[in-house]
This record gives C-alpha cells, sequence and structure tokens, in this order.
C-alpha cells in the first residue's frame, strides 16, 4: 500500500476553485434554511439533497451544532466545505458537499434568534436524536426530561420580560447579567426562544422538518415545541399553532462514524485537506408530508418524494431498517461482533431479522411498499462491509428507540393473536445486552441502572416499563421477554456505548 501524504502537506479545502482542477466552484448560498443538529447524518442527507436540487443557489444551510461547539469549529476552518465519501461495495467517490453556508456553536442563541426572526429564513430542519424531544413514554410532554425544567425555567423568565438579558446571556456564554436569565440549553427550548423573535419581528410563517427516527415525527416535534413554549404562555403556543407548519418526514441513509483513516483516505484521494469529511452509502431516501408556507428547495427534484400520508413508509423504514439495526446492535454485540455487516453474517442474528421483519411486514399493507423487495434490499445494504457500522453507536438511546422499533410490531402481532415473539427477541436482546454493556448511554440512564439491579422476570419488568409501561403491564409479555433471553451468546462484555456524533 502507498503511504498516504501527510495530511497537511496537501491545501486545505476553501470556496476557492483553484486547488484541483475538477473542483467546481462552490458560492455560498444565502442562509433560508437553519438546522439544529450538525452532524454527519444531516451532512450526509439533508445537506446533500439541498446541494442536488436545482436552485440550490438559493438555498443556504446555517447549521448549529448540538452540546458541543467542535463540529462547527472544524467546519468554518474550512469554509463549511467538506467531503462526501460515498462508499459502495466496489469503491469510493468523492464529492464536495458546499450547501452549508454558516456552522455555528449550539450555545450562540443569539445567532440562532437573529437568523430565525429574518423573513428570508424558510425552513428549520432538525437531527437532535430520538431523545431530545422530551416526551414520556406514553407520548406527551415531559417536564421532567433532562434539561426541560431548567428551560422551562429560562424560558419563562425570558417571557417576563428579561429577552434582552436572555440574548445577552446567549453573546457571554451563559448567564446574564441579572444573573436571573438562563438561555435555553435543549435544542426545543433555543427553537421556542429563536421562534418567540420571529413572532415579535413578523416575518410569518415558517416550516419545522423534524428528520429524526421517530414515527409521526412531525407531531412529535409540534408536541414537544409547544410544551416548551407552554413555559412562555398561551400567546406564543397559540402563534406557533397558527404559523409554525411541522413536517413529518421519514430519512434514510446509514452514515457510519467518520474515522482517521477516512479522513488519510480523502487527503491522498482528492489532493486537499479536508478534516471533516462524512461517509455514507450510495443509497438515500427522504419521504416528505406537509406544508412549506414560506417556500422549500425542490428536494423532489433531487429524488425526495412528497406524499399525502407518510405512516406506511415511515414504519417501513422504522420497523424493517432500525429495528433490525437495534436487533442487530444487541444480538450482535452479545455474540461478539462489532459492525452492522458482521453481525448479519451470523446464521443466528440473522434469523433474529427475518423472523422480525416477517412479523413487521404482517402490518405493512400499503400500495406500493414492496416489502420483499425493500428486504432484499436492506440485506445488500447492511452486508456492505466496506461500510463499518459499528453496533455500539446504534446501541445507543434504547428506551426511546425500542419504543418506536419493537413495541409497535409486538402489540399489532399480539392483537392478531400471535406471540410476537420476533419482536419480543428484540427486547430480550437489548435485556441481555445490558447485562454486559460497561456504560448504557441512555436518557434513562440512571433508571436503567436501578431496574437493572433487580434480578429474574422483576428485573425484565422494569426494563421493559422503561420502554412502554403497557407492555411491562401484560404478564403475557413480560414472560415472553423474560423467556427469549439467554437466546444469544454472551461473550466478551460489550465495548462502551460512544456518544452521538
Ligand atoms: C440507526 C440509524 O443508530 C441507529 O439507531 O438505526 O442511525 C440508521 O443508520 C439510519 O436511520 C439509516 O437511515
Amino acid at each position: 500500500m502507498n503511504t498516504p501524504p501527510a495530511r497537511d502537506s496537501v491545501p486545505a479545502l476553501n470556496r476557492v476553485p483553484v486547488l484541483d482542477r475538477n473542483l467546481k466552484p462552490l458560492p455560498k448560498a444565502p442562509v433560508r434554511i437553519v438546522h439544529l443538529g450538525l452532524g454527519a447524518f444531516h451532512r450526509s442527507h439533508q445537506a446533500w439533497y439541498t446541494q442536488h436540487a436545482p436552485d440550490a443557489a438559493e438555498w443556504g444551510i446555517a447549521a448549529f451544532t448540538g452540546r458541543r461547539p467542535d463540529a462547527a469549529e472544524a467546519l468554518s476552518a474550512q469554509d463549511c466545505l467538506y467531503t462526501l465519501v460515498e462508499r459502495s461495495a466496489g469503491g469510493d467517490s468523492f464529492e464536495v458537499i458546499g450547501s452549508i453556508v454558516e456552522a455555528v456553536d449550539g450555545a450562540d442563541v443569539a445567532r440562532l434568534c437573529r437568523l430565525i426572526a429574518a423573513p428570508e429564513t424558510a425552513v428549520v430542519t432538525l437531527t437532535i436524536t430520538e431523545a431530545a424531544y422530551g416526551l414520556a413514554a406514553d407520548g406527551t410532554f415531559d417536564a421532567d426530561a433532562p434539561g426541560v425544567a431548567d428551560d422551562l425555567r429560562a424560558l419563562s423568565a425570558a417571557a417576563a420580560g428579561e429577552t434582552a438579558a436572555a440574548g445577552e446571556a446567549a453573546a457571554s456564554g451563559g448567564t446574564a447579567a441579572s444573573g436571573e436569565a438562563r438561555v435555553p440549553g435543549t435544542p426545543l427550548g433555543r427553537l421556542v426562544l429563536a421562534l418567540a423573535a420571529r413572532r415579535d419581528s413578523g416575518a410569518g410563517p415558517i416550516a419545522v422538518v423534524s428528520c429524526d427516527n421517530l414515527s409521526a415525527n412531525g407531531d412529535v416535534a409540534r408536541r414537544g415545541i409547544l410544551g416548551m413554549a407552554s413555559a412562555w404562555g398561551q400567546d406564543l403556543a397559540e402563534w406557533i399553532g397558527a404559523n409554525v407548519s411541522f413536517v413529518s418526514t421519514s430519512v434514510d441513509r446509514i452514515t457510519p462514524r467518520t474515522t482517521e483513516e477516512d479522513i488519510m483516505e480523502v487527503a491522498e484521494q482528492c489532493g486537499y485537506s479536508d478534516h471533516s469529511p462524512v461517509v455514507a452509502e450510495p443509497f438515500r431516501n427522504w419521504v416528505l408530508s406537509g406544508n412549506f408556507p414560506a417556500g422549500k428547495p425542490r428536494w423532489e427534484d433531487a429524488g425526495a418524494v412528497v406524499v399525502d400520508d407518510i405512516e406506511p413508509y415511515e414504519n417501513r423504514k422504522l420497523w424493517l431498517l432500525n429495528g433490525s439495526h437495534s436487533i442487530l446492535a444487541y444480538a450482535g454485540q452479545l455474540c461478539g461482533h462489532v459492525t452492522v455487516a458482521e453481525a448479519l453474517a451470523d446464521p443466528l442474528c440473522r434469523k433474529a431479522v427475518e423472523d422480525f421483519w416477517d412479523e413487521a411486514a404482517n402490518h405493512l399493507k400499503g400500495q406500493g411498499l414492496d416489502v420483499p423487495q425493500y428486504r432484499e434490499a436492506l440485506l445488500e445494504r447492511f452486508g456492505n462491509a466496506r461500510i463499518a457500522h459499528r453496533l455500539a453507536q446504534i446501541a445507543a438511546d434504547a428506551t426511546t428507540k425500542l419504543r418506536m422499533r419493537a413495541v409497535p410490531v409486538l402489540t399489532a402481532e399480539r392483537a392478531e393473536g400471535r406471540s410476537g415473539a420476533g419482536a419480543g427477541l428484540m427486547l430480550a436482546a437489548w435485556v441481555d445486552y445490558l447485562n454486559t454493556a460497561r456504560d448504557v448511554q441512555d436518557p434513562l440512564a440512571a433508571e436503567i441502572q436501578a431496574a437493572n439491579a433487580l434480578e429474574g422476570i422483576e428485573r425484565v419488568q422494569a426494563l421493559l416499563r422503561l420502554v412502554n409501561a403497557g407492555i411491562a403491564e401484560d404478564t403475557d409479555i413480560v414472560a415472553l421477554v423474560h423467556g427469549l433471553c439467554g437466546s444469544f451468546t454472551v461473550t466478551t462484555p460489550a465495548p462502551a456505548t460512544p456518544t452521538h456524533t
């Protein structure tokens, strides 16, 4: 193998199109989209669709990070450009993406307020993770979810006339001069403050587009945002109800975490240094449903699909792709595997996936869903061993994910008189995985720890309760899951679950 060039011996990626004869000029489009959750998935998905829309020159994205500023700093240092490495089984291809024009530390709430209050801004997209919507297991707004109580206090202080103080606090990084008006710290808390600024500026209606893997994610976003806005007052909640269109979407593109080798490969193959490339499979899919009162890019001309009824597409993706991902994450790690491709090659894990798919297929009857073809395509996508999609990355946030991925299939199967053992096995694999996992990343990590300390069927019941109260109250379901525990060989302790990109 050739020795790759040292990263800094090649020029840095920037918007001046002189680095490489093949680089097209990528001028910055004006900001009309604000994104919350600047991570690898946003960059491989929504940013790709925006770049490929025919009206891309009119639609720039200002993308805000979540908890840390790092991703914004790294992108800003290279004019917000980055390389998308499209990794197929046969090789890699490279494309410079320029649709993100501003990358901002999520803590810069003052900038968020200014951008959302601007009449040019028409769309807010979200990839804030399933867990960040602040909803309880029954789908209602949970004022006790992590960070939410603090934000409710911050918002009600801002509503009481301390907005200016909150803005100053945002600019100076935390606490207002009065020491009272903390700036919201959760993505939805920050967005509510910014929507209040939009209302005050008279900039008019706007669309909020959730791109997280949740069923009816537009409704979930509405509930989370209205729950937060309630701290501000009825007037803001009413304005949001009348002026914010909550668009539901189903998003799909497998995007593993970028590695040091990927960074070296880009330097070697592209001849410039890019500290933030993103790697993704060639496949991509985006289904949207809802209104865009202030316009949107022509994403559908880049392959996105706009539908009236999104539920069948959402269920197909959440159950077949994400559901089997969760089975592989827990069962695969129990069997000593590290990546999706490795786990799928294990007949025991593969059978668990196929059994679950058979159950899910019983409830995917919509026209045009073509479940057999979708399953075939998934086997090929998951089997792409050049995509090192780590099971530990998928294992995070289980309580929120299993609620969407296992519970609906389990309850639908039982309602039709069948056992639901395929979906039950996903839950059992998680329960067993918790015996071995060293570090569990989950919004309910403390509750998981307490439940995990119990034994036998009580432990199973207490863990299931964190996913969904209904299934934990059904003694037959608890017995089913308990009976399925131990189905996968426990080998070495599973690796620590890393944090989200
Ligand atoms: C995965 C998803 O981490 C997970 O939970 O199931 O991120 C999955 O890779 C994407 O939804 C693919 O579109």
